[in-house]
């Protein structure tokens, strides 16, 4: 059962239907509040509010873009040293994490420090005013890609599965109840741990406050987000992806996805057939990998 405790208190400064907050909150949940959070510069060290009236209940180190993972390590170090049982929790955006913070998360990655790194990943800079970032997929509306982003997104989990973790994982914000189990998987391993949460943002992605579980969900319907855990680099599909993969259920029309959202209002048949190859060429790399598809 999940717990009832919360740990982020309402009128926090977040959007209405901010996929931050409420994937956040579960994983405070499956923490049960025991740990320290690491905050990069994003939308999260803006919406819990400045100090003393701040909306989360554990204690939050804001630090500079580029650090996080290096800020973890240390304070990770310094707990061990005084001898507190506590897990150091990176939260960081994708700016944060494919783009600026990325050789401290791969030194932390590599070094194999003892923290879990979890980016909530909307696909671009939103706190900004909605920049492309390396996570902003091909034919997305930005402010910075005013006609379509014309280059696909890097795969960031196979660059961290490159550094031999022993777990990595993948979630939605339409799936709460699967992220609340990986992030408890997680706890079960010592090192260095990342989940990856794809983070549907209402102003960014230009669809009604409502409707963020259902985007979140639609991601993973029609095969643009895959659900999968890899424990010690064995590959496991989990939820839909799972269902889809071993033809339980038909993957749904990609348009399906694209149309629920502003930001692709203005993609065209070229565009959207590009999509198309990009999405099954993922799929089709995961599968062939099929000899580490494992339950
Ligand atoms: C070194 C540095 N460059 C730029 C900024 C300005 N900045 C603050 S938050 C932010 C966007 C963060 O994007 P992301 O990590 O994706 O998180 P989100 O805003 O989407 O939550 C930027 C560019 C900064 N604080 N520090
Ligand atoms: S811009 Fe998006 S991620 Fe940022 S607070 Fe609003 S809904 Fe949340």
């Amino acid at each position: 059962m999940i717990e009832i405790e919360e740990y982020i208190l309402p009128g926090n400064a977040a959007c209405q239907g901010c996929p931050s907050t409420m994937c956040l909150r579960i994983v405070l949940k499956a923490l049960k509040g025991k740990a320290v959070l690491v905050v990069p510069a994003s939308c999260t060290s803006v919406y819990m509010g400045a100090y003393p009236n701040t909306a989360i209940k554990v204690p939050v180190f804001n630090c500079a873009f580029a650090s996080a993972a290096a800020t973890a390590t240390g304070i990770k170090a310094a707990l061990d040293f005084y001898n507190e049982d506590c897990e150091v929790v990176v939260w960081a955006g994708d700016g944060g994490t494919y783009d600026i913070g990325l050789q401290a998360l791969s030194g932390a990655a590599e070094r194999g420090e003892n923290m879990i790194y979890i980016c909530y990943n909307n696909e671009m800079y939103s706190n900004t005013g909605i920049q492309r970032s390396g996570a902003t997929p091909y034919g997305a509306w930005t402010n910075t890609t005013v006609s379509g982003k014309r280059e696909h997104r890097k795969d960031i989990s196979e660059i961290l599965l490159s550094h031999n973790i022993p777990y990595l994982a993948t979630a939605s914000a339409g799936y709460l109840r699967d992220l609340y189990k990986k992030v408890k998987r997680a706890l079960k391993f010592e090192g260095f741990r990342y989940i990856e949460i794809l983070a549907p943002c209402p102003p960014g992605w230009k669809f009604p406050m409502n409707k963020t579980v259902e985007i979140g969900k639609l991601a993973v319907e029609s095969g643009m987000w895959i659900l999968y855990e890899a424990i010690n680099g064995r590959i496991r599909l989990t939820g839909i992806s799972k269902l889809i993969a071993e033809g339980k259920k038909k993957m749904r029309d990609l348009r399906d996805y694209l149309k629920a959202q502003g930001r692709f209002a203005n993609i065209s048949e070229e565009d959207l057939a590009e999509i198309e190859r990009y999405r099954n060429k993922r799929w089709k790399k995961l599968l062939d990998s099929n000899s580490k598809l494992v339950d």
